[in-house]
């Protein structure tokens, strides 16, 4: 099923209608930061916390960052390798490919199947965050930031806007000299935060205070803390109620993209059935005219009727 979402096949679409129904019972925590800071080997340690309380665990290990990424990928796989044979424990790489809608739609797409399927927590993995192609509060109801003691990461944090939309934060490789200066650093920036609400495009539950907490990924050291407090994160959520806000939003983002994409198809047949986009073919070929005005006056002369 992933592979066919992977693969554009239209089939994936019909199914993705019937297993929808049976999808949102999945709590979805993305895990983020700088290449590097350990995430991988983080979720493989949050893995076996999980198992512990015997729940079913997926991995999407997302990059966006290169179409020739397959390096990136291996070493994702490598890190949560001890957990392969774990019929209850699902790990899964994507990267560009050119998928309908990008890769936010096909790891959405991705994540309604393993819901479906029944797993308990679905980790998404993703290299960054609020990034125009991937954007990780459009998927999960949870965000972790992780980054690494003495980098100035912090600052950049705020740069990038992921103080707005981190709901824990993780210094990891706190074996490294400077962790406690870094989680003081991202407390005092967290206290100067602005409130968000729920109505916001952010994952922010309203009241949820962001925890800073101290990660060494390799031998486990504060993972337990890390897997209490997601799950105290999402407790809190259908505690308060704003899970049922959160899914919502989340469902309006996902219509919204489908929305995009599929008018984009349609008007993309339309145009390239029609004279104007033949003749223009024609005009390129023999140069008698640009490309880019051939682009203009193809797209100037679309007349677009909606039916009522
Ligand atoms: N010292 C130390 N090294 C760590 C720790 N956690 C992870 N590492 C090492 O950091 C390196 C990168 O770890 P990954 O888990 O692949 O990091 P990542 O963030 O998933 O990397 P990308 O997916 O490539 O962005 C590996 O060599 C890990 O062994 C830690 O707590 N302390
Ligand atoms: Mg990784």
């Amino acid at each position: 099923m992933i592979r066919l979402i992977e693969d554009n096949d239209p089939s994936a679409f019909e199914m993705l209608k019937l297993l929808y129904p049976y999808a949102g019972q999945a709590f979805i925590i993305g895990i983020t930061g700088s290449p590097g800071v350990g995430k991988s080997t983080l979720i493989d340690a949050l893995i076996t916390q999980f198992r512990k309380r015997d729940m079913k665990i997926a991995v999407i290990a997302v990059d966006p960052t290169s179409p020739f990424s397959g390096g990136a990928i291996l070493g994702d796989r490598l890190r949560m390798q001890r957990h392969a044979t774990d019929e209850k424990v699902f790990i899964r790489s994507m990267a560009s490919r050119g998928q309908k809608g990008g890769l936010s739609r096909a790891t959405k797409d991705t994540a309604v199947v393993l819901s479906a399927m029944g797993y308990d927590i679905i980790i998404i993995e993703t290299v960054g965050a609020g990034q125009a192609e991937f954007d990780i509060s459009f998927l999960a109801h949870s965000i972790g930031i992780v980054s690494i003691p003495g980098t100035g990461d912090g600052i950049q944090a705020v740069k990038a806007g992921i103080l707005e939309i981190g709901d824990i934060f993780i210094v990891n490789k706190s074996d490294r000299p400077d962790a406690e200066t870094s989680v003081l650093e991202l407390k005092m920036m967290l206290n100067m935060r602005r409130p968000t609400t729920c109505a916001q495009t952010s994952t922010l539950s309203p009241n949820w205070t962001p925890r800073v907490l101290k990660t060494i990924a390799q031998n486990g050291t504060g993972v337990k803390e890390l897997a209490d407090t997601f799950l105290s994160h999402f407790d809190f959520m259908k505690q308060n109620g704003s899970i049922v806000q959160k899914k919502i939003e989340l469902e309006h983002l996902y219509f919204n993209s489908l929305i995009k994409d599929l008018t984009m198809e349609k008007i993309l047949l339309f145009i390239k059935n029609s004279n104007d986009f033949k003749d223009a073919l024609n005009k390129i070929e023999s140069g008698s005219m640009d490309p880019i005005t051939c682009a203009e006056n193809v797209v100037n002369n679309l007349k677009v009727t909606c039916k009522q």
